[in-house]
């Protein structure tokens, strides 16, 4: 697979400030993203769903990816691009199983045997993190850029850097080998989230271009 945007926001309420999602998601689209996750830990699935059934309605209007967190059923009930695994979650080949045909399948990892695991379960991309620090997800296990330079050779599918990036460092998640950089807080939780998104797609994209400008 390939990603639309180098930049993958994760949609969070719990990083968003009070802001409802619909509005977040017409920021960050209006900013230029085109590839959305939807996480909510919290939130009971009863309620759940009718938002998330809004988010991917409106994600599949504007051409950008929906990817749903943790649960296979939603993304299955909603007819999401993709589900996105942790190491706690349903195990990522069971996921493979599960999903239907041409679904995404992200995992998380920490490590190089972990990123291994999920080339072989069926990954179409593997995220990597903590890159730095974060105030977001408790009990963080920061493993840096290293182990994306360390990753990139051996790892077949799109790399995704997470935790902790910001317009300031995103540059060196992408120097380190990242296709996309996945972002929680420093969107969500933005004064501006569509123009924190503009920003981060300009810093990434200064970063791939060449010194002449092309
Ligand atoms: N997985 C590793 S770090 C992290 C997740 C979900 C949190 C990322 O959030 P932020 O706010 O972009 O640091
Ligand atoms: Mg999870």
């Amino acid at each position: 697979m390939k990603f639309p945007t180098p930049l993958y926001v994760i949609l969070d309420s719990a990083a968003a400030r009070g802001r409802e999602l619909p509005a977040l998601l017409e920021a960050v689209l209006a900013g230029g993203c085109r590839v959305v996750q939807l996480r909510e830990k919290t939130v009971p699935m009863a309620e759940l769903y009718p938002l998330a059934r809004r988010l991917r309605e409106r994600c599949r209007q504007a051409a950008a990816l929906f990817i749903v967190n943790d649960r296979a059923d939603l993304a299955l009930a909603l007819e999401a691009d993709g589900l996105h695994v942790g190491q706690d979650d349903l195990p990522a080949a069971a996921a493979r199983r599960l999903l239907r045909p041409g679904m995404i399948l992200g995992v998380s990892t920490h490590d190089e045997p972990q990123a291994r695991q999920a080339l072989e379960d069926g990954a179409d991309y593997i995220a990597v993190g903590s890159m730095f620090p974060t105030g977001t997800k408790a009990g963080f296990q920061l493993v840096g850029p290293d182990l994306l330079r360390e990753l990139r050779p051996a790892i077949p599918v799109p790399l995704v850097a997470i935790g902790g990036i910001t317009e300031a460092n995103v540059g060196e998640v992408v120097a380190a080998g990242a296709d996309a950089a996945a972002v929680i807080s420093a969107v969500c939780g933005a004064p501006d989230p569509g123009q924190a998104t503009a920003r981060f797609l300009e810093a990434i994209h200064g970063r791939h271009r060449a010194p002449d400008g092309r």
